[in-house]
């Protein structure tokens, strides 16, 4: 539109007192990029291996004799390729896991891979997952352990330097990554360099977070920090990999000594992760992860515990579906690949995804809502929030309401009757969580039928349901902060597989 035309609309529509133009004002807490950007990603993995994987343990003690670490046939790209097919779009390697043993040949100390016979000493799995990652197209992470049962000056101000260095070396020599991740395990007893003992430290302070975080900001500026209270995104508070049933991505974490100033391990409200805080002060959404074994590392008998396809999607509506992000935890075997187990459950996965997502009935529905806010009224400027907005792939397009418009209808009239049980609905969520309470109404055998309601929106929300067919579905936002600006409302049907099984 030229700025004349601009002009005259916007002195029409104050004549006709009833400009609301521009776009409605954020709610609340609102998502930086990189959190925008991590939302889009909503499914990636976290991988666990090294000497644990050798040695049967999840928690190494320390002592562990990089001699164990040898694998012939080690192959990350078998790994990635894996992960892909398996639906996930990133992929967060564990460089240094609580005993200490470095992935990477660290300058840092000498209990690294390069004192391991695999490559030589020469290897760096660091680099060979970073570069497989970028060649199958996901996003790269890592995760470097803050505790360090191996190193023996753990519990004393002169560790942190080194924990600091292990960071900036990770940071600076590996490409973009998406996501740090800070795991809050902390202290304890340990190798240590040989004193075998019990070390505990000040998880508020030891760390000195603020500045450890900053060498982050510093050196990735597009990364995402994870940690059981922030800053940017939280843990879910259990390794189920499940939110709650009505889950919000604000929160306020709450410090141990200073609620004000929360720190990373000084997780007082943690144990709020999976709902959030409707209004919390801070965007911090939900993180959830959850092994795809028993355990975080493989162990030699855990095949039988792996999680089938069903409880896999199970999961992902409990995590994506509730405005997070699902972590799925996978453990490389003895030869540093993906075992078969793992791989049949991860396909079988990554197609029913697939094939849910193939078809939204919505698509090519006709729109309408009982409220649409006022736009620019040139007949050849469309709507910006018109309801058709709600039906495109984007999550920034929306249909939204005047301000003073709380409770509204989004019809769909379908192009044919079809048959779903899946709901999915998204906030513009640039401008906030706005949307307190909603409902889905199904037209059936001449008359609405309440078909689900719930509170939340956010970025996404998956309703399951039981299968139903109709051409005309309704969403009611029955109670909202703000005006509803709403992205996406689509309909399709889950796998003939997963039929039968209810979440
Ligand atoms: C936990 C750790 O203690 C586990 O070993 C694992 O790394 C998991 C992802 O986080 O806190």
């Amino acid at each position: 539109m030229n700025s004349s035309l601009a002009l005259a609309g916007v002195l029409s529509g104050l004549a006709a007192g009833i400009l609301t133009a521009e776009e409605p004002r954020p709610y609340g807490a609102t998502p930086n990029g990189n959190q925008l950007q991590w939302h889009e990603t909503e499914t990636f993995s976290l991988i666990h291996y090294g000497l644990n994987t050798y040695t049967d343990r999840e928690w190494g003690y320390g002592e562990e004799d990089p001699a164990l670490f040898n694998p012939a046939k080690l192959d990350a790209g078998q790994v990635v390729a894996a992960l892909k097919r398996g639906g996930m779009k990133g992929v967060i390697l564990v460089a240094k896991h609580h005993d200490g043993f470095c992935l990477w040949p660290t300058k840092t100390t000498a209990h690294n891979i390069s004192k391991s016979p695999w490559r030589g000493g020469k290897g760096d799995l660091v680099r060979e997952y970073a570069d497989a990652a970028k060649k199958h197209g996901l996003r790269f992470g890592l995760y470097c352990s803050p505790w360090d049962r191996n190193n023996a000056a753990y519990g004393t101000p002169a560790y942190l330097p080194v924990y600091q260095a292990q960071l900036r070396e990770l940071l600076s020599q590996y490409g973009t990554l998406f996501e740090v991740w800070f795991d809050g395990a902390n202290g304890g007893d340990g190798y240590y360099g040989g004193a075998r003992e019990k070390r505990n430290i000040d998880r508020l302070t030891y760390y000195d977070w603020p500045n450890t975080w900053g060498i982050v900001r510093q050196l990735q500026p597009s990364a995402c920090i994870f940690g059981d209270v922030g800053p940017d995104m939280r843990w879910v508070g259990n390794e189920k990999g499940c939110a709650a049933a009505e889950s919000w991505a604000t929160f306020t974490p709450k410090g141990k000594t200073d609620p004000a100033r929360p720190a990373n391990g000084d997780s007082m409200n943690h144990i709020e992760g999976p709902a959030g805080h409707r209004d919390g002060a801070a965007w911090m959404p939900v993180e959830c992860d959850v092994p795809l074994r028993k355990g975080w590392f493989w162990h030699p008998h855990e095949d039988p515990t792996v999680r089938t396809p069903a409880q896999l999607m199970d999961i992902y509506f409990n995590s994506v579906g509730k405005g997070g992000c699902m972590n799925l935890g996978v453990a490389p075997d003895r030869n540093g690949l993906v075992c078969d187990a793992d791989i049949a459950a991860l396909d079988v996965f990554g197609n029913l995804l697939r094939t849910l997502f193939a078809v939204n009935f919505a698509e090519n529905a006709v729109a309408t809502a009982s409220h649409v806010r006022t736009g620019p009224t040139t007949p050849d400027t469309p709507n910006p929030y018109a309801p058709v907005n709600a039906l495109d792939s984007s999550r920034y397009s929306y249909w939204a309401t005047d301000d003073s418009v709380t409770n509204a209808t989004l019809t769909l009239t379908l192009p044919a009757v079809a048959r779903f049980d899946v709901v999915r609905l998204r906030e513009n969520i640039k401008l906030g969580h706005r949307v307190d309470g909603f409902a889905v109404d199904v037209w059936q055998d001449g008359d609405w039928k309440e078909y689900a309601k719930g509170q939340s929106i956010g970025a996404c929300r998956l309703i399951r349901g039981p299968k139903v067919q109709s051409d005309r579905v309704r969403l009611r936002i029955t109670q909202a902060s703000a005006c509803p600006c709403i992205s996406d409302f689509g309909l399709f049907a889950m796998p003939a597989a997963l039929d039968q099984k209810q979440p």
